[in-house]
């Protein structure tokens, strides 16, 4: 049975840098809906909010100190509750965004835990040092260094994968899931649509044994996928999120197809989709912050494993951790237009629901910032610190920082041209890309062949079309980086084929355009730089091989 949240695209708003309306520099919520009727007209059926929950910011709301009530950066529960209802009033839901595997330190919860004789002690995870001084084992965090920080309050080290300001909940406690449960219950009764759960792969921590050698997280072993972490997620299924009209998609850390087809298995019940990050990494070594050359059959190969391994994927090129997709897969300055539609037509033609995040629309791309003083983000910031002690040159430090930090996602959206961009009146929390100027969303909307009005056109027609919803997904063709697939449902098939080169290049197709990033309606064969068509009746003059 096919389910509302299949039919529906989902857009990600990054509430700091969506639009501010009281001059302060950030975004707030009356600011999210100041833009419903754009987002209505967008085609958008589903909001995901970024973390608005109240929180000191360390890791820009993924540090939740109060999980029932609102950050006064971002406005008032009423806020919120107005937020809702009109919404609703577009037919828009709403999901959260739910960081579960730790809370803030300032959370009233670990203030406590860290009185040894608290009720509150073992809803996080600690552990006295080894007796050679050393932490409690050898594992690695997701932002650098020993994921145990020492309390001298406690006397002991507590556990936090990602930053010390984010201490880990112990899943181990029943307590814990207690909480969890009340929480989201709270907001689903509120008439939130559900749930995105942030790195929802690694809340168990089955063993504590030091982890094997590894380049970058040690320890990964002991806890990613974890038989616990299936159960607890199945237990919120069961008991709290069957009984609302709701869905989750989970954020999951380096998950592989045979974990993420446990997760999303149906019968199962755990979670409903997930995001992984192949396809995003391509072009990226072990460690995402270190390049290595693009290339679009490896994409291909990428795509064609997720597509045909799931079920039902949660399609997206971007996020507020990715740089964005225009500069990454791309061509943010010759072929800014061309590519970034070329995108588009990918991420609409491959099946699943679809995710964009705010300024894809547009085709924002990565910042123009010089210096490292100019970021926000804590990961590019440890990172940076880290390679500056392994004596790797500023250049090289900058150039990978450029390409791969998380700030590059999270300057504020460009409403206009105007001082600004039309985001906030005030000093803004982080730098406006000076190429507000021309890439913004009032000039886009006075044209009918701009980025957003192609976006426009593939949602609607993805709206109409269960071909590329539902369909099979089958590779065709990959040559010079140029890659060609099938999806087919029933009697109906198209062929999708697109070029990630900045010159023509001629295939083995020709037909008939149902999409396109250019004018022609019938396809001979030659795509432009970074072109990109859809096909029905396709004649193919050399069947792909490997
Ligand atoms: O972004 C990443 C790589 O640079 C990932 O390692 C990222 O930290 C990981 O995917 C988890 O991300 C999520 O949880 C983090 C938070 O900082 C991210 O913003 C969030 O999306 C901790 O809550
Ligand atoms: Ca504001």
């Amino acid at each position: 049975m096919r389910k509302w949240w299949q039919e529906r695209v989902v857009y990600q708003i990054y509430p700091r840098s969506f639009q501010d309306t009281n001059g302060d520099g950030v975004g707030d919520i009356p600011g999210i809906i100041m833009r419903l009727p754009e987002l209505k007209e967008l085609g958008v059926g589903i909001l995901w909010l970024s973390p608005i929950y109240k929180s000191p910011g360390v890791d820009n709301g993924y540090d939740i100190s109060d999980y029932r009530d609102i950050d006064p950066l971002f406005g008032t529960m009423a806020d919120m509750e107005r937020l809702l209802a009109e919404a609703e009033k577009l037919d828009i839901r709403i999901i959260m965004d739910l960081v579960i595997n730790h809370t803030s330190d300032q959370h009233e919860w670990f203030q406590k835990s860290r009185d040894q004789d608290s009720r509150y002690r073992d809803y996080y995870i600690w552990k006295p040092g080894r007796r050679n001084g050393k932490p409690p084992n050898n594992w690695t965090a997701f932002f650098m260094g020993s994921v145990w920080e020492y309390d001298q309050k406690s006397g002991e080290y507590y556990l936090h994968l990602f930053h010390r300001q984010q201490p880990d909940l112990n899943y181990d406690n029943p307590l814990v899931i207690a909480e969890v449960k009340d929480i989201m219950r709270f907001w689903l009764d509120k008439g939130v649509a559900g749930f995105r759960l942030d790195v929802i792969n690694i809340i168990y921590k089955a063993s504590f044994a030091n982890g094997k050698p590894s380049l970058i997280i040690r320890g990964l072993e002991h806890y990613k996928s974890q038989e616990g972490n299936h159960q607890i997620l199945r237990e919120l299924r069961r008991e709290i999120l069957d009984k609302y009209d709701s869905f989750t998609v989970g954020e999951t850390v380096m998950v592989d197809l045979q974990e993420a087809k446990e997760l999303c298995d149906r019968e199962r019940g755990e979670l409903d989709m997930l995001f992984y990050f192949d396809h995003l990494e391509v072009d990226r070594r072990i460690a995402r912050y270190i390049p290595k050359r693009f290339r679009a059959a490896k994409l291909l190969q990428v795509l064609t494993k997720w597509q045909q391994g799931l079920e039902w994927n949660a399609v997206y090129l971007e996020n507020h951790d990715q740089p964005r997709i225009v500069s990454h897969y791309g061509d943010d300055q010759l072929h800014w237009e061309m590519s970034a539609k070329m995108l588009a037509l990918m991420q609409f033609t491959l099946g699943g629901t679809i995710f964009l995040y705010q300024g894809q629309e547009i085709g924002m791309t990565n910042f123009d910032f010089t210096d490292m003083k100019q970021l926000n983000d804590i990961e590019s910031h440890n990172i940076n610190t880290l390679m500056k002690r392994l004596l790797l040159p500023a250049k090289l430090r900058w150039y990978w920082i450029r390409t791969a930090s998380r700030d590059n996602a999270r300057t504020p959206m460009q409403w206009s041209g105007a001082k600004g961009a039309g985001f906030s009146t005030a000093s803004t929390w982080l730098g406006i890309n000076k190429n507000h100027s021309d890439i913004n969303h009032q000039e886009q909307l006075s044209r009918p062949d701009s980025i957003h009005s192609f976006y426009r056109k593939l949602i609607a027609f993805r709206e109409q079309n269960d071909t590329l919803k539902y369909g099979s997904f089958t590779p065709l063709y990959a040559r010079k980086n140029v890659i060609a697939y099938r999806r087919a449902l029933a009697d109906e098939s198209y062929t999708v084929i697109l070029n990630f080169s900045p010159v023509p290049r001629l295939t083995p197709f020709s037909g008939t355009v149902v999409l396109a990033n250019t004018e022609e309606k019938t396809f001979a064969g030659k795509l432009a730089a970074y072109g990109a068509v859809m096909l029905i009746e396709t004649n193919e003059t050399v069947k792909y091989k490997r």
